[in-house]
């Protein structure tokens, strides 16, 4: 086992998996490997190796910076997924999927693909702020865990419901990290100053921060971009955590409001987190909707906690407070 040093753009100095003479290869997360494209935009161009065991600088002009950030995020998703849910990588089957970082020029976006099993990040706007912080890639390998497990299809409410599973996801690692120059935050993206002016790309306190983003579940939902109907579950999720109202975390302050005003008293992150895992994992299906999530995720309460318990309550009262069922 070898472990080298990452001197990361988001997170700072952090361990990371490698291998002999040196790659950055996870030998024991399946073998994860983290390549660079060098701003092309197809294959894998090149196997970050080096002479030393030490990778980047913690400025984007150090190629390796990128590589070292992707590889983090991508050690921390496997970590939280295995030590968390007790699922062996992306598949459930203990083979590691591989990133790619310096896709294209001033690329502003990131992606995962089932075709090969890959991630890929952009370089950002003046190919400056590479889309590598923690829970960008938490967001993107969970995209693969989802094509893996419920399938929910990326359209309509399913599509707002595989989003929502990325950003709940991408928050839990992040928690998870407990890395100290990038903590815990139910805000997607602030690390990646993806607009320019310091805002986060989402918020799951009240997702219409972005400005584009549902706060509440209605007919009709179904119809704006995957990015904005997954405010509702993200909402759900924030409410179920940590309750509605007003509350400061890490520094960062938040406000949840619920539809019907009445409040909801959260359980914790790590209840709703493997609520949310199981009903994904044995509930859901490519083509549940915000209805049939709510269904989901109180059988799976009543499973683990019982159907009289404060978490099955708190489960219904968080549906409740997005406008699903009553
Ligand atoms: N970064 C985006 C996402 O993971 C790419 C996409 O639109 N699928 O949601
Ligand atoms: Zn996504």
């Amino acid at each position: 086992v070898h472990n080298g040093t990452g001197n990361t753009q988001y997170s700072g100095q952090v361990t990371l998996g490698t291998a002999p003479s040196y790659t950055l290869t996870d030998t024991t997360r399946g073998n994860h490997k983290t390549y660079n494209l060098n701003r092309g935009s197809s294959g894998t161009g090149t196997l970050f190796s080096g002479p030393d065991d030490v990778w980047g600088d913690g400025t984007p002009q150090n190629a390796e910076t990128a590589g070292a950030d992707a590889h983090y995020g991508a050690a921390l998703t496997w970590d939280y997924f295995k030590n968390v849910h007790g699922r062996n990588g992306i598949r459930g089957d203990g083979v590691g999927a591989y990133s790619r970082v310096h896709y294209g020029n001033n690329y502003v976006n990131a992606f995962w693909q089932d075709s090969c099993f890959c991630m890929t990040y952009g370089d950002g706007d003046g190919n400056a702020k590479p889309l590598t912080s923690i829970d960008v890639a938490a967001h993107e390998m969970t995209h693969g865990i989802t094509s893996n497990t419920a399938r929910l299809v990326y359209s309509g409410e399913s599509g707002g419901l595989n989003e929502a599973t990325s950003d709940i996801f991408a928050a839990a690692v992040e928690f998870n990290a407990n890395n100290a120059q990038d903590k815990g935050d139910y805000l997607v993206g602030e690390k990646i100053d993806i607009r320019g002016n310091g805002t986060p790309l989402r918020y799951m306190d009240k997702p219409s921060r972005d400005g584009s983003s549902k706060d509440y579940w209605y007919s009709g939902i179904g119809n704006v971009d995957v990015h904005y109907s997954s405010g509702p579950a993200n909402h759900w999720y924030y409410m179920l955590s940590e309750g509605s109202g007003a509350k400061t975390i890490n520094g960062v302050s938040y406000d949840s409001p619920t539809s019907d005003g009445l409040p909801v008293t959260g359980i914790g992150r790590d209840k709703a987190s493997l609520i949310w895992f199981k009903a994904l994992t044995t509930k859901f299906t490519s083509t549940t909707n915000y209805a049939a999530a709510r269904t989901g995720t109180l059988a799976v309460a009543s499973e683990l906690y019982g159907a009289t318990s404060p978490e099955y309550a708190a489960v219904a009262h968080a549906w409740a407070g997005i406008n699903v069922g009553s």
